[in-house]
């Protein structure tokens, strides 16, 4: 009975898309990556960013939702938290570690983000780091398919 109830809680989540049961997700700066590379959240989720010595993150130009508000911490900004509320995927980076690979991506909502042809067009004008942004657009389509969430 107990599971029953769980199982009903959780669709009645995802009907409501009920920030009710909103999560909390760590991202870790681990020597000069993000760990994980690609996070999966639920609008209305926060990403907290922790071990953050020597990194900051902020948000790349033109790659998130539509609508959405970018966000850029401070260097060194230990447990810096950003809630997310729009559906899509958010690319960030660290300034200082941007050229040697440190990009992540952030997927808010449920199958594949809506807006990944714009990530793809906005990835294409990066001036510093481009080729590391694709390779991070590249990896969270692997990961998408991995998952699931994309054919
Ligand atoms: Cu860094």
């Amino acid at each position: 009975m107990r599971f029953k109830t769980a199982i009903t809680a959780t669709a009645l989540a995802m009907i409501l898309n009920a920030p009710v049961f909103a999560t909390e997700h760590v991202i870790k700066g681990v020597i000069t990556n993000w760990v994980p590379l690609v996070t999966y959240a639920k609008p209305g989720d926060t990403i907290k960013f922790i071990q953050m010595a020597g990194h900051d993150s902020e948000t790349i130009e033109g790659m998130m939702p539509e609508g959405a508000a970018g966000w850029k911490s401070k260097m060194g900004e230990e447990g810096f938290s950003v809630k997310l509320d729009k559906e899509g995927a958010y690319v960030y980076k660290c300034n200082p570690h941007m050229t040697t690979g440190m990009v992540g991506a952030i997927v808010v909502g449920e199958g594949a983000p809506s807006n990944l042809a714009t990530l793809e067009a906005s990835a294409e004008t990066v001036k510093l780091g481009k080729n590391m942004v694709q390779r991070t657009l590249r990896k969270m389509k692997e990961d998408l398919k991995k998952t699931g969430r994309m054919q």
